[in-house]
């Protein structure tokens, strides 16, 4: 079971052409390239799920139990608002590494909660699309430590 969701919410479809002096100018294809390529070294597969739709990313949680080690996740903007996402989170016993790609805590007062982070194993924020590499780089050296 050394395998990892990447699962990214509303708007991030349109990373690389969406506000690239927030968000930067790789797209999501480029990341999920980038996370492949990182984890084959580890003999670690990875999936990547996109969606705009909260419902969406609350089945694919579910799903997740069971068929990953870990899940990197950028809620986009339901991390500031849904607690629906909050008990997917909960119910499943696969952890979770919240990434933000922008210093949300730099930006408008509404971003600098979420209501998310409390129930994921750990929060990487402002280190642009790097930060789902470290992610991976985290759940790869949590498998080696096995
Ligand atoms: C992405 C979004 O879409 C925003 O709604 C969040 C997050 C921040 C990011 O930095 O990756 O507020």
């Amino acid at each position: 079971m050394n395998s990892i969701l990447l699962l990214n919410g509303p708007n991030l479809n349109r990373l690389g052409k969406r506000e690239p002096g927030i968000y930067g100018s790789e797209t999501l294809e480029n990341v999920e390239a980038k996370l492949q390529n990182i984890l084959k070294a580890y003999n670690v597969n990875i999936d990547s799920f996109q969606s705009n739709h909260e419902g969406e990313l609350i089945d694919k949680i579910h799903q997740a139990d069971d068929n990953y080690m870990g899940i990197i996740f950028n809620p986009g903007a339901y991390t500031h608002t849904s607690i629906a996402l909050r008990d997917a989170i909960s119910s499943i016993d696969v952890p979770v590494v919240e990434v933000h790609i922008s210093n949300v805590h730099a930006r408008e007062s509404f971003r600098h909660h979420s209501l998310l982070a409390a129930v994921c194993e750990g929060q990487i924020v402002g280190l642009g699309t790097k930060g789902y590499e470290l992610a991976a780089e985290y759940f790869a050296s949590k498998i080696q430590e096995r």
